[in-house]
């Protein structure tokens, strides 16, 4: 396996399916890093310590973090499975961006954004990021969405490691094409 593959199955192990290499996720996210190693290199993957290192470091998107002791490894955000990242609320600049494709366009302008089959709705600082996210799904649109205003109607943000803001549901009514 490449970097980019071993990227991509440490986000699937994480993010979604730790139960596929016989792991489990602490309430908040956390995997041992000892822990996922050895179960990774049981389920047939090549992983050493310097290996999960590297693809921490070099993540594009910044997708893992680790704990300040470096015991601890979890991904920044994207998870199905169900936990909490224990982030604290936090107030959102006035507007931010979500990348999507066009042929989802009339449904979300209808029930709003969900989080499908993630935990929480995500939302990126740049209009140029969101055309990124919305590309991996067809043809892009990008949606603006009023994140202060909803922030100061009660909905909560969170601002995940990697720079990505996340939201439980936004309303249509927050949401302008960009
Ligand atoms: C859409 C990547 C119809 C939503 C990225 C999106 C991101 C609706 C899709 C992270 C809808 C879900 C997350 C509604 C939302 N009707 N469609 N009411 N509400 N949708 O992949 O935001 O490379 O779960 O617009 O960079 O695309 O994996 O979410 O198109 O940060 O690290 O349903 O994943 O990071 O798709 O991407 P996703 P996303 P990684």
């Amino acid at each position: 396996m490449n970097d980019i593959q071993l990227s991509k199955r440490l986000s699937f192990v994480l993010r979604h399916k730790p139960d596929s290499i016989g792991l489990t996720l602490n309430p908040h996210g956390w995997a041992n890093v000892d822990e996922l190693i050895a179960k990774a290199r049981a389920a047939g993957m090549q992983l050493g310590h310097e290996d999960l290192l590297r693809l921490v470091q070099s993540s594009d998107k910044q997708r893992f973090t680790l704990s300040v002791d470096g015991l601890n490894i979890r991904a920044a955000q994207g998870h199905s499975v169900s936990i909490d990242l224990g982030l604290p609320p936090k107030t959102p600049p006035t507007l931010l961006y979500h990348g999507t494709a066009a042929r989802f366009l009339d449904s979300i302008l209808s029930e709003g954004l969900k989080p499908q089959a993630r935990q929480q709705v995500h939302l990126s600082l740049e209009d140029a990021t969101a055309q990124h996210v919305g590309a991996r799904h067809g043809v892009p649109v990008v949606l603006k969405i009023e994140a202060l205003r909803m922030h100061e109607e009660g909905f909560k943000f969170f601002f995940a490691d990697n720079n990505v803001w996340l939201t439980d549901h936004v309303p249509p009514e927050f949401l302008a094409p960009s």
